[in-house]
């Protein structure tokens, strides 16, 4: 029988690539849209799959839209992608993140304990909730210490999650991710930034690239190897909670040097320090463990950094051309 799913924050960077995968392993797909913004299909036109997925009209902050989208899906796989997922923005919009990026999980699970509390969930928390890190790599046991408003949010949806596995007995897991990137991120986010100045610069259409702290540190993945997690953590006979990273760590600099260096060209002729970009307060450094994904999912990153940022340098080189 064909298995139904249903992701949320479909239009994002995850959603089309989890799509994908689900759509080659023969699922239904389902995806909640906004329809906030006037290109928000771009992602799923990329890979192709415009056209594939069956999109329900909905928002994370109505219950309603909730519930009706798990009675017209029927699914049997829940996915809540969908948040105010920018960490800068949060301190300008401390309240609409606490709503959309945090209580909105309960929303989320509400709809499914009352279509159907037989669907496995899956909530997409996220290493910013370790913020202040406690321990030097961080594992599924290090305590957490969020340092913005997004981290504070997010640390909601992921005890609620546990909360709802351990009181009505859902299977709902969390994936801990670690920073991940493509060439479908968001051009606010710094590595995407960096790639996109990369191929503006190469082609002469701008000066230079202005970020603000480039010492901190990432554990930079791709997102189309995370999803793949996401999916397994679904597969298992018991829900769980699994950090997903690649265990290496680079600062932003450093990401910056590959960038620059794939075109040819030296960072430090364009990047200019502008404090405008500093945060409130910094995650200095991130760094995963990702032994217990490998062990119990057998799931370990499969692209490296270099790889990474070449294949979205590629991509917004061509990009750039086409404007
Ligand atoms: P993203 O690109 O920012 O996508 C967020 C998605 O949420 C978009 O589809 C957006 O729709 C949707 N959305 C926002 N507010 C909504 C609302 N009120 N109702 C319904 N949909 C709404 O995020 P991502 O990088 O794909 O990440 C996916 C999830 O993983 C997020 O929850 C993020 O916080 C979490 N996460 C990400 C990373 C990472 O490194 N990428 C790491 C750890 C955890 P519009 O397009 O219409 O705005
Ligand atoms: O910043 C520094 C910035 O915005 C990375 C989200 O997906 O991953 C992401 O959160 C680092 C920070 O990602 C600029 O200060 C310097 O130290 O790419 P980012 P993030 O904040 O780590 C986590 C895991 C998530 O869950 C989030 O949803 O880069 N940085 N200069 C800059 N960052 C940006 N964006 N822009 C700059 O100009």
């Amino acid at each position: 029988m064909t298995k139904s799913a249903l992701i949320t924050g479909i239009t994002g960077q995850d959603g089309p690539y989890l799509a994908k995968l689900l759509l080659q392993k023969g699922y239904a797909v389902h995806g909640l849209i906004a329809r906030r913004g006037t290109d928000t299909l771009w992602r799923l036109r990329e890979l192709g799959i415009e056209n594939d997925v069956t999109l329900i009209n909905g928002d994370l902050l109505d219950l309603s839209s909730l519930i009706r989208a798990m009675q017209l899906s029927k699914a049997d796989e829940v996915y809540n992608l969908a948040a105010q997922s920018f960490v800068a923005t949060s301190w300008e919009q401390p309240i609409l993140t606490a709503q959309v990026t945090g209580t909105s999980v309960a929303n989320v699970l509400e709809a499914v304990r009352i279509v159907n509390p037989q669907a496995h969930f899956y909530q997409a928390s996220t290493s910013e909730m370790f913020g202040l890190i406690q321990a030097e790599q961080q594992d599924e046991t290090t305590p957490f210490y969020p340092r913005s408003p997004y981290g504070v949010a997010k640390l909601y949806g992921h005890w609620l999650t546990i909360n709802y596995r351990e009181s009505f007995q859902l299977h709902a897991s969390s994936g801990i991710l670690f920073n991940h990137e493509s060439p479908l991120r968001g051009i606010e986010f710094v590595t995407r930034k960096v790639t996109d100045a990369v191929a503006r610069i190469k082609q002469g259409k701008q000066k230079e690239l202005r970020l603000g702290n480039v010492d901190s540190k990432r554990d930079w993945g791709f997102a189309g190897d995370y999803v793949q997690a996401m999916w397994l953590m679904l597969q298992q006979e018991t829900p769980d909670d699994y950090v997903i990273a690649t265990g290496r760590t680079t600062t932003v600099r450093d990401m910056c040097e590959i960038a620059f260096r794939h075109v040819g060209l030296n960072y430090q002729d364009y990047l200019v320090i502008d404090p405008k970009f500093y945060r409130p307060a910094e995650v200095d450094v991130l760094l995963g463990n990702p032994a217990k994904a490998k062990q119990k999912l057998g799931w370990e990153a499969s692209t490296t950094l270099e790889e990474l940022i070449t294949m979205m340098v590629d991509a917004d080189m061509r990009r750039v051309e086409k404007a």
